[in-house]
């Protein structure tokens, strides 16, 4: 397979658009999440699932079973499914289930040949293997959507046993970076298809804007229909106690007739109205693993 090694830095080649497919030993629930590979020999890569994602979750569990943990790895499949690995959906939700909401047709699944873990029918390659419990590796570094490398560390290690494929498949790949890159845009997708929900959970905000700049968690700019004084800051610990939203550090809420995406707009609203010392909150809260400051 043609797996890039996308900057000079980079500790190899990483595969880096894969659908990690995983099978919660207490109830059976699969989870699909995107998390890098990086290869080191023919037989094994890196799993570099963080210790906020629901990968990370599962195999905590079989670690506590003392059981080996299968997991199967789909490359390229359609855009919707690709994408269903990304969005940061409640736990316990299942990204194919949502892939076939967005595909607007259910996402034929097939068995594994080595595992009772279900993997998507389209793909163009299906990785079967597993994750030792008592094995870490070092992982890194990698050039990340921060536009920064993260750091080596320890991450578990995912061996391959069985390869099946498309007659002539085609190697899906994605090169991450300072942004604007190619990530950028499976962000906007969710900050658009999220949008309704998060509208449910805070009836006031209007609209949403993540800076690209801001690498998605570092930053939001909301609109709301403000009723009360300190409404603002009810609408700033609310978004801070929602799912992947916890990991944003920078707030900036605008009233209804801002456009939270004219940013020359914001800045003046900002700039001109903010009295610092009295309209500044400081809190403390949890940082993704990514965080650089
Ligand atoms: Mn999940």
């Amino acid at each position: 397979m043609p797996i890039l090694k996308c900057w000079p830095g980079d500790g190899g080649k990483f595969i880096t658009l894969p659908l990690v497919i995983t099978k919660d030993p207490e109830t059976g629930a699969q989870n699909m999440g995107m998390y890098r590979l990086q290869v080191y020999d023919e037989k094994t890569t890196g799993m570099h699932w963080h210790l906020h994602k629901d990968g990370r979750e599962i195999y905590e569990k079989y670690k506590k079973l003392g059981k080996k943990m299968p997991v199967a790895v789909a490359l390229g499949c359609d855009p919707a499914t690709i994408y269903a690995s990304t969005a940061p959906l409640p736990k316990g939700i299942d990204e194919m289930m949502f892939a076939g909401f967005l595909r607007k047709a259910p996402l034929e699944l097939v068995k594994c040949k080595t595992s009772d873990i279900y993997v998507p029918a389209n793909a163009e390659f299906i990785l079967e293997g597993y994750v030792d419990i008592d094995e870490l590796r070092e992982e890194g570094p990698f050039g990340d959507h921060t536009g920064y490398y993260s750091i080596k560390d320890f991450y578990p290690v995912f061996h391959l046993t069985c390869i099946t494929r498309k007659k002539n498949p085609i190697y899906p790949a994605t090169v991450v970076g300072k942004p604007p890159m190619e990530d950028c845009f499976l962000g906007k997708a969710t900050e658009r298809i999220f949008l309704p929900f998060l509208k449910i959970l805070c009836l006031e905000i209007v609209d949403i804007n993540f800076p690209l700049e801001g690498v998605f968690h570092n930053c939001v700019i909301v609109s709301i229909k403000k009723r009360f004084p300190g409404h603002a800051k009810k609408v700033m610990h609310a978004l801070w106690g929602i799912g992947q939203m916890m990991y944003t550090k920078i707030i900036i809420v605008v009233d209804e007739h801002v456009d939270p995406t004219d940013l020359s707009t914001v800045a003046w609203k900002v700039f001109n109205n903010v009295d610092p010392k009295r309209d500044v909150v400081i809190v403390d809260g949890p940082l993704d693993v990514l965080d650089l400051a």
